[in-house]
């Protein structure tokens, strides 16, 4: 088998990460930015399952574009100095795609994150490995992290907590774990009592890591800069033996402080396995007592119980500075990475002026909320259609007569046959052969103040005329002696003597339920004035629910008289006749397709050609 390289990771070294983890790959660019890293330590991305494409990262405060691939091949060939693979592969695809991954020479080093992967998969990339001299960190693990240098993936958590470590720079320790959370806490640990880590590394908690406490603590020993070995081992397995070994052959001289953590499972009587797939003692001597017993024995610094393991490193420490071997750095600030704004938003630490507002409606959490009604009780309490717009349009709870005002104007509006204006128009649009939606929206188009749009201004002229005192006749006079037309007064075909029987509708409801009907009352004085000149000039349908509405608006006590106003001076009013209208013209174009009307094309002798006379010159 081929020899591994004592040093993993450098301060040049470059990775390619399999998998679509940007999170992972952003916390390994914020890390290499404080460890004032020259360049990013990922070179690019591998993923299958998408073509080759860009990825933008942070660097720094600047914006940065990473390639993705989809064959590995082409991230081998367009990254030959990449020696690292982090792989972020499925259980399922982790095998196959770390064995490709040692098929190129370029990778020296390979940490696999997947948990479950199995034992006879792993044994077999082990053997690989071996063979071709590729150090595999994992399965099961977070990875390891090297200060100043490098971190696999997610290790050491967010950058306050790489921070609150100092892993931005080296210290003198080097530790290996098993568990990637007990490495958080090593680094921790760690970083209070001495001058900080050098390099950690968690081998992850299979039977069968890629990668074994030997391996790393040799490697350790061989590497100048490290001056002491923390090994946080468990029960299950015999690896910590090979240490006491080590040590007692002189292969291993400098101090090693160890535990072995679960040393309350001899405190059942049967036999106890962890959360970690090796974390179970199959033998008297692979319980974490009887390892912790042999490693004191064989030299190891080892503390009485996990809470004196601080202790223990720090007398370790001390000595070896009180005997010059280490001599602490001096500190030197790291840059400053700029946070995340979701996060910094998360932590209260900044604010920022909203693009948008709204007050109607909230998806975001468990319950869609309807003017800060959630959507079940909107059916629970049966607020029907009526009460539904109350919310949306008017924020308000409405009292029930006024649920049932609403959907009364929406069914008298519904539709108005196909010779008005936007039936019309949705008819000759649908038999261009547009769509639904350009089909409804040219009959919407149409809506105005001649036709089905005359609500809002009904309401502005009759309440003004109302509140500033003047009677329906000097209303009348007025308007005509302006040569403006009363909004809400004429119809093309109904009249006195053909009545509208959905304003009857209307009249009648408004009359029995609502607490007051004055300024419908006052339409009504004016009709009969102009219905006495001319017998069409009616209070038409888009005149009653103007005013009734203003009633409604005014006298629910709901709203004050400022927002009962302000709705009628947004056009609100205007929006009943739209969405009512809407159903109607959406059935005159399926009415269209389903008689399978053919273009319109309007007959000559219905127009009359009025062009100007031939001229000669
Ligand atoms: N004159 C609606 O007019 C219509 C007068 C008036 C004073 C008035 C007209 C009008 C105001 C706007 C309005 C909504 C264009 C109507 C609707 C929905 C619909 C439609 C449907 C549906 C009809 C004849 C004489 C003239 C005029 C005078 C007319 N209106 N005077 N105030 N408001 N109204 N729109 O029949 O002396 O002879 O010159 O603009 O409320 O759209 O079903 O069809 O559900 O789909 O064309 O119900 O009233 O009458 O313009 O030839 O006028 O009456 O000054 O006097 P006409 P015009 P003079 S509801």
């Amino acid at each position: 088998s081929s020899a591994k390289a004592t040093t993993l990771f450098n301060k040049h070294t470059k990775a390619l990460v399999w998998g679509m983890q940007t999170r992972a790959v952003q916390g390994m660019l914020d890390f290499d930015y404080v460890c004032s890293r020259d360049e990013p330590s990922v070179s690019a991305m591998i993923y299958p399952f998408t073509g080759d494409h860009k990825q933008k990262f942070y660097w720094g405060h600047k914006e940065i574009l990473l390639p993705v691939y989809k064959n590995m091949s082409d991230a081998m060939r367009k990254h030959p100095d990449v020696d690292v693979l982090i792989s972020f592969a499925s259980l399922r695809s982790a095998f196959e795609s770390t064995m490709e991954t040692m098929q190129y020479p370029q990778i020296h080093t390979i940490a696999i994150i997947a948990e479950g992967i199995p034992e006879a998969h792993t044994r077999r990339i082990i053997k690989v490995a071996d063979e071709k001299g590729v150090t595999i960190i994992g399965p099961a693990t977070v990875g390891g992290i090297k200060p100043g240098c490098f971190k696999i993936g997610n290790t050491g958590g967010m950058l306050d907590n790489i921070l609150a470590s100092k892993l931005y720079r080296p210290g003198s320790v080097a530790y290996v774990s098993r568990s990637g959370g007990m490495s958080n806490e090593l680094n921790n640990i760690i970083s209070r009592t001495t001058d900080g880590v050098f390099e950690g590394v968690a081998i992850g908690g299979d039977r069968y890591p890629g990668s074994v406490f030997t391996d790393h603590v040799l490697r350790y020993q061989d590497t100048p800069a490290v001056k002491m070995i923390v090994v946080l081992g468990e029960i299950g397995g015999t690896e910590e033996y090979k240490i006491c070994q080590a040590i007692k052959q002189g292969r291993i001289t400098k101090p090693v402080v160890c535990w072995c953590i679960g040393t309350c499972a001899t405190m059942f009587s049967s036999e106890v396995q962890f959360g970690h797939a090796g974390a179970c003692a199959n033998q008297a001597s692979e319980t974490a007592v009887a390892k912790n017993k042999a490693l004191k024995e064989a030299g190891a610094f080892v503390p009485k119980s996990f809470d004196e393991l601080g202790e223990i490193i720090k007398s370790v420490y001390d000595d070896l500075v009180a005997k010059g071997v280490i001599q602490p750095a001096e500190e030197v600030p790291p840059p400053t990475v700029p946070m995340d704004y979701s996060w910094a938003r998360e932590l209260g630490l900044i604010r920022k002026p909203a693009s948008f507002m709204t007050s109607i409606c909230d998806e975001r959490g468990q319950e869609l909320l309807y003017a800060g009604m959630p959507i079940t009780e909107v059916f629970r309490s049966e607020i029907g259609l009526g009460g539904t717009l109350g919310l949306l349009w008017f924020q308000r709870r409405l009292p029930k007569y006024a649920c049932q005002f609403i959907e009364m104007c929406l069914m008298v509006t519904a539709d108005h046959g196909p010779a008005v204006s936007g039936a019309h128009n949705t008819i000759v649009c649908a038999r261009a052969g547009k769509d639904l939606i350009s089909s409804l929206t040219s009959g919407l188009l149409t809506i105005g103040d001649r036709f089905g749009g005359a609500l809002d201004a009904a309401a502005k002229q009759f309440s003004h005329a109302f509140d500033s005192g003047m009677l329906p006749m000097e209303f009348v006079n007025k308007m005509k002696k302006d040569g403006r037309l009363i909004m809400g007064i004429g119809h093309r075909v109904k009249s006195i003597n053909n009545p509208d029987m959905r304003v009857q509708i209307l009249k009648d409801f408004v009359k029995q339920n609502f607490p007051s009907s004055q300024l419908l009352d006052y339409a009504l004085e004016v009709e009969k004035i102009t219905t006495s000149k001319k017998p069409n000039l009616i209070l038409n349908v888009d005149g009653l629910i103007g005013v009734a509405f203003v009633d409604l608006l005014r006298t629910c006590g709901g709203f004050t008289r400022d927002e009962a106003d302000e709705f009628v001076e947004v056009g609100a009013l205007n929006g009943i006749f739209v969405l009512g209208r809407s159903m109607g013209f959406i059935g005159h174009y399926l009415d269209q397709k389903r008689l399978k009307q053919g273009l319109y094309r309007h007959p000559w002798d219905d127009i009359s050609y009025v062009l100007p006379e031939h001229m000669s010159m």
